[in-house]
């Protein structure tokens, strides 16, 4: 299996975030790429492409709006100009009682209209770094294109919490619906999006809600309980010609492989029902059991049964990156995965 990387991703760093009332370093870290592609060498999965080609940006503004695609370029300058320092951060946003449908003119309050949290930062390098994270996942859809069975999108920053039009949960650009509109584009006629992080991928449940060619099957923590709160509840089948294409598995704290596994078996029998023309798996490993900010209990050994139920599905598969904040164990549970994918 090919890996797509871009060194570029390593702009988009020493951002922090608020936890409990402190400041700390975002869990969503440099390293984090650093340590999937010491174990991606060290399995040797197959080839390393780091030059991923530039692809045009219009390709994103398929499934997400254009103005919040042009916004976020501008938000480093703007708040450079303004004389802040500190990385650009949203405040204020248009919740129940307020109005959501009149962008602001002043930044602070763009930065909330096109937000839905406080957890998507931006430092110089961020655009960079995102713009570069989009073309992992465009250059890694163009090899299963070209005829690649599987491959691997290194992707930093994430995408699943990004939606149409706002970003939040260290996402920005959602990296696997775009692929997913571009192999529609491409002349696809279904798609699957199986989305294994431990946090609902409500960015990727809003873009696809209405829509039967992209089927969209999250597992995840409750979200009574978890971040992103707000959505992934079982009873959000879809809606108008979407309905029955969105499937949900909530999950209690403390989740083992046992109930995971078994929730993965029925996710990918929803999945060979639908009969997609390719596969594409949101890959967030922060489902482990030591993962510093998740509740499940995922083991090491696990990770190569999901990689094997998976390639059971015996579809072209497009394995996208998103969390996993283990750092020193990320390579071996992402890499895992692919591994028991590719039957090792
Ligand atoms: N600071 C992904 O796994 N946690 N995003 C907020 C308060 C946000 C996770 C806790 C977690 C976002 C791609
Ligand atoms: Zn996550």
């Amino acid at each position: 299996m090919k890996t797509i990387y871009s060194p570029k991703h390593v702009l988009h760093s020493g951002n922090h975030e608020l936890v409990a009332g402190e400041i700390v370093p975002a869990f969503e870290m440099p390293s984090r790429a650093d340590f999937i592609l010491d174990r991606l060498k060290a399995v040797a999965l197959g080839p390393i492409i780091d030059t991923p080609a530039e692809h045009d940006i219009a390709i994103a503004k398929r499934v997400h709006a254009p103005d919040f695609i042009d916004f976020m370029p501008t938000i480093w300058p703007r708040w450079v100009e303004l004389g802040h320092t500190g990385a650009a951060i949203p405040f204020t946003w248009p919740t129940r009682g307020l109005r959501g449908d009149v962008p602001p003119k002043h930044l602070h309050g763009l930065l909330g209209y096109y937000s839905f949290d406080g957890g998507a930062t931006f430092v110089e390098g961020t655009w960079e770094a995102i713009k570069s994270s989009f073309d992992v996942a465009i250059s890694a859809a163009e090899l299963i294109k070209a005829g690649e069975t599987s491959a691997y999108a290194l992707c930093r920053p994430p995408g699943h919490h990004a939606g149409s039009n706002f970003m939040g949960g260290y996402c920005f650009i959602n990296n696997i619906a775009v692929a997913a509109q571009w192999f529609l584009d491409q002349g696809a006629k279904r798609v699957s999006i199986l989305d294994v992080d431990y946090h609902h991928g409500n960015g990727t449940q809003q873009i696809f809600y209405s829509r039967s060619d992209v089927q969209v099957v999250n597992l995840h923590a409750d979200p009574l309980l978890e971040y992103p709160y707000f959505l992934g509840h079982k009873d959000e089948t879809g809606e108008g010609a979407g309905e029955g294409f969105n499937i949900n598995y909530p999950m209690p704290f403390g989740t083992t492989y046992a109930e995971w596994g078994a929730n993965l078996d029925d996710a990918c029998a929803k999945i060979d029902a639908y009969g997609p023309d390719v596969v594409l798996v949101s890959l967030g490993v922060d489902t482990f059991e030591k993962d510093p900010i998740s509740k499940f209990k995922l083991k090491r050994e696990d990770y190569p049964k999901i990689g094997a139920r998976i390639a059971k599905l015996n579809r072209p598969t497009l394995f996208v990156q998103e969390g996993g904040y283990a750092v020193e164990d990320i390579g071996f549970n992402a890499v895992g995965v692919l591994t028991g994918f590719a039957g090792r």
